[in-house]
C-alpha cells in the first residue's frame, strides 16, 4: 500500500491503482466521460483532471497511478474551472436536442452538465451537421452527438476485434467513422451493438422498430404474437429503476399482455426445441463422422463474424435456426394449423437483448413458409419505451404467466441467456438421451462464469465430449485460431458474440460508466438467470411437455425431415 492524501483526507491505498479509483474508494467522486474501466482508459477527455501538489500541470486521474506521498486536490478552483471549460467546449458543438434524444435522462454528458452546474456555454461554436448513418438494420450512428470519447472504438477493436469504427484524424473536424466514410451497413460490422452499450451519449443507438409493432397491434386483421428472450427478463427492470439482477418475468408478461399482444410467449420454449434438434445433430455428427466441432448458431453477431472472418468454419455451424427464429417458424406452421389461423395473418414480434437479431430476422435463410419467420425484433430498451409510452405502471403490475398453448419452458431454456448456458442445456439433455436414464446432478458449473474461454470434458455414455465456450468476439477469435492451428480440438463449441452472453447483449439497458465500471453487469444478470433456472419445476429441455407434444403431433422426432424443413437452415459462404 501507499499513503496519499485526497482533499486533505489521509488514505492508505493499494499500489498500482489510479487516483480515480483511490478517490472512489474514499467516496470522493471525480467526474469522467471517456473512462470505462478495462475497456477505455485513455485519459483523453480531460474531465477527470485533478491537481497534484508539485506537478506542473493538472493530470487525468483515470490514468495517473497513486504513489507514496501524493497530495491530490479534486476540487481546487483551477480544477473546477478546467473541467467546466472542457465540458463547455464539448457542449459548444454538441447537437443539444436533448428533449428528443433517445438517451435523455440516461446520458452521461447531460448528467455532467447538471453535476458541474453548467448554466451558460461560453464558447458557443459552429454546430456540426454530419449525415446520419441509418442504413444498417440494427445500428444508427449520429456523428453530431458524438463526443469523441472512443469508448465504441475500443470496444469494437479491443474486445470484439472487429475494428470497423475508428477515429478519423481531421483535427477540429475529427470524427468517429468507418473507413472511407462508409456506412456500418457496408463494412464487416457484426451488428452486435456493444458499441451502443458503451456510448455515453446518443451517438449510437439501435434502429427503433417500435412503430412497426404499434401499427401491427392496431391492425385488427393481424394475430400479433410476442416472444421474449431469456435475458430480457433479468434486465428489463433496470429501465424502471429496479436493481441490476432483478427478475421481472411476471411483470414483463403482464406488460406485454396490457400492450395488446394476442399471445405472450417465451423464447425459452423454443430454446428447449433448439436443444432437442442441436443435441440430436451433435450426436449424429459424432456417430457418423460429421463435421466437428459442432459450433452453436444462435448468436447472429457471431454468425456474421464467422461469415466475414472465418468462412472455413461455416460448415461447423449447427444447422439449427436460433431459438426465436425456430419459434417464428413454429408459429407460422404448427401453431397456425393448430389454431386455424392463416400464417399470413400471424405477425411475430421478438423482444431480444440483441441488436444483431434485427439483422438476423431479415435474412432470407430464415423463412420456413415463404414469409419471414419473425416479422419484427425490438430490443429490451425498445420494449421499455413502449411500456412507458403506453402509460403502464410497470413496477406495480401483478405478475402474469406466459400464454398457453406454448407457454411452458424449462430451466434449460432460460440459461441460454448467459454464456455457457446453451452448452449446459445441451449437456443436460444429451447425457440423459444417451444414458437412457435421468440424472440428479445437472449443474455443469465448469461452463458457467464470465471467463472468456471455458473448457470441459464431459462423459456422455462411453464418449468423452470435449466442449469449449467462448463469449465476446475477441475470445471467439482466439478459440478459432487455436482450433485452426491444431492446438486445440473439440466436439462441441458454444460461441456468443457478446461478452457474458445475451445478458450483456447490445440491446440491453445501458448503465453509465459510473455503474458499469464498478459492477459486473454480466455476473449480476447471470445470477438472476441461474436463480430462475432453479425456480422452475422442469429444468431439462426433453422433459418439456410442450416440446413433447410438438414432436408427437407434428415433427415426429428430433432431426426428422419435417424438423429440418422448418427448424434448420444453412449459412453458406
Ligand atoms: Fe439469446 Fe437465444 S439465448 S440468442 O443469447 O439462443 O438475443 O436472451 O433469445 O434466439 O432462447 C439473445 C438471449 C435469445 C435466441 C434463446
Ligand atoms: Fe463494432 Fe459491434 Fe458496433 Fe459493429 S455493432 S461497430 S461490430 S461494436
Amino acid at each position: 500500500t501507499v499513503n496519499i492524501t485526497i482533499d486533505g483526507k489521509k488514505l492508505q491505498v493499494e499500489q498500482g491503482i489510479t487516483i480515480l479509483e483511490a478517490a472512489r474508494q474514499a467516496n470522493i467522486k471525480i467526474p469522467t466521460l471517456c473512462f470505462l474501466k478495462d475497456i477505455n482508459e485513455i485519459g483523453a477527455c480531460r474531465m477527470c483532471l485533478v491537481e497534484i501538489k508539485g506537478a506542473r500541470a493538472l493530470q487525468a486521474s483515470c490514468v495517473y497511478p497513486v504513489a507514496e506521498g501524493l497530495e491530490i486536490y479534486t476540487q481546487s478552483p483551477d480544477v473546477r474551472e478546467a473541467r467546466k471549460v472542457t465540458l463547455e467546449l464539448i457542449l459548444s458543438n454538441h447537437d443539444k436536442k436533448c428533449l428528443t434524444c433517445v438517451r435523455s435522462k440516461n446520458c452521461e454528458l447531460q448528467n455532467l452538465a447538471e453535476e458541474l452546474n453548467i448554466k451558460d456555454i461560453r464558447f458557443e461554436g459552429a454546430s456540426i451537421d454530419l449525415p446520419l448513418d441509418d442504413f444498417s438494420p440494427s445500428i444508427v450512428r449520429d456523428p453530431n452527438k458524438c463526443v469523441l470519447c472512443k469508448r465504441c472504438v475500443s470496444m469494437c477493436k479491443n474486445i470484439q476485434t472487429v475494428s470497423v469504427i475508428s477515429a478519423a484524424e481531421r483535427g477540429f473536424k475529427s470524427t468517429i467513422s468507418c473507413a472511407f466514410d462508409r456506412s456500418l451497413e457496408e463494412v464487416p460490422c457484426t451488428m452486435c451493438g456493444q458499441c451502443i452499450s458503451v456510448c455515453p451519449v446518443g451517438a449510437l443507438r439501435e434502429k427503433d422498430d417500435t412503430d412497426k409493432v404499434w401499427s401491427a397491434l392496431a391492425d385488427k386483421e393481424l394475430h400479433v404474437v410476442v416472444q421474449t428472450a431469456p435475458a430480457v427478463r433479468v434486465a428489463l427492470g433496470e429501465e424502471f429503476g429496479l436493481p441490476i439482477g432483478t427478475r421481472v418475468t411476471g411483470k414483463m408478461a403482464a406488460a406485454l399482455n396490457h400492450l395488446g399482444f394476442a399471445k405472450v410467449f417465451d423464447t425459452d420454449t423454443a430454446a428447449d426445441l433448439t436443444i432437442m434438434e442441436e443435441g440430436t445433430e451433435l450426436l449424429n455428427r459424432i456417430k457418423n463422422g460429421g463435421k466437428l466441432p459442432v459450433i452453436t448458431s444462435c448468436s447472429p453477431g457471431w454468425i456474421k463474424f464467422c461469415e466475414h472472418n472465418y468462412p472455413e468454419f461455416l460448415e461447423n455451424l449447427s444447422s439449427c435456426k436460433s431459438p426465436h427464429e425456430m419459434f417464428g417458424a413454429v408459429l407460422k406452421t404448427y401453431y397456425a394449423e393448430k389454431m386455424g389461423i392463416d400464417p399470413k395473418k400471424i405477425f411475430v414480434v421478438s423482444v431480444m437483448p440483441c441488436t444483431a437479431k434485427k439483422f438476423e430476422a431479415q435474412r432470407p435463410e430464415l423463412s420456413a413458409t415463404g414469409l419471414p419467420d419473425v416479422d419484427v425484433v425490438i430490443t429490451t430498451r425498445e420494449l421499455a419505451r413502449m411500456i412507458k409510452e403506453a402509460g403502464i405502471d410497470f413496477n406495480n403490475l401483478e405478475d402474469m404467466d406466459f400464454d398457453d398453448p406454448m407457454g411452458n419452458a424449462t430451466g434449460a431454456g432460460v440459461i441460454f441467456g448467459a454464456t455457457g448456458g446453451v452448452m449446459e442445456a445441451a449437456l443436460r439433455t444429451v447425457s440423459e438421451i444417451v444414458a437412457g436414464k435421468s440424472f440428479e446432478d445437472i449443474e455443469y458449473t465448469a461452463v458457467r462464469g464470465i471467463e472468456g474461454i471455458k473448457e470441459a470434458t464431459v462423459a456422455i455414455g462411453d464418449m468423452k465430449v470435449k466442449a469449449a465456450v467462448a463469449n465476446g468476439l475477441g475470445n471467439a477469435r482466439k478459440l478459432l485460431d487455436s482450433i485452426k492451428a491444431g492446438e486445440a480440438a473439440y466436439d462441441f463449441v458454444e460461441i456468443m458474440a457478446c461478452p457474458g452472453g445475451c445478458v450483456n447483449g447490445g440491446g440491453q439497458p445501458i448503465q453509465p460508466s459510473s455503474v458499469r465500471s464498478w459492477t459486473d453487469l454480466r455476473t449480476e444478470r447471470a445470477k438472476a438467470i441461474y436463480e430462475e433456472d432453479v425456480s422452475l419445476p422442469i429444468r431439462k429441455s426433453h422433459e418439456n411437455p410442450v416440446i413433447k407434444e410438438m414432436y408427437d403431433k407434428y415433427f415426429g422426432e428430433p432431426g426428422s425431415h419435417k424438423a429440418h424443413e422448418i427448424l434448420h437452415t444453412h449459412y453458406a459462404a
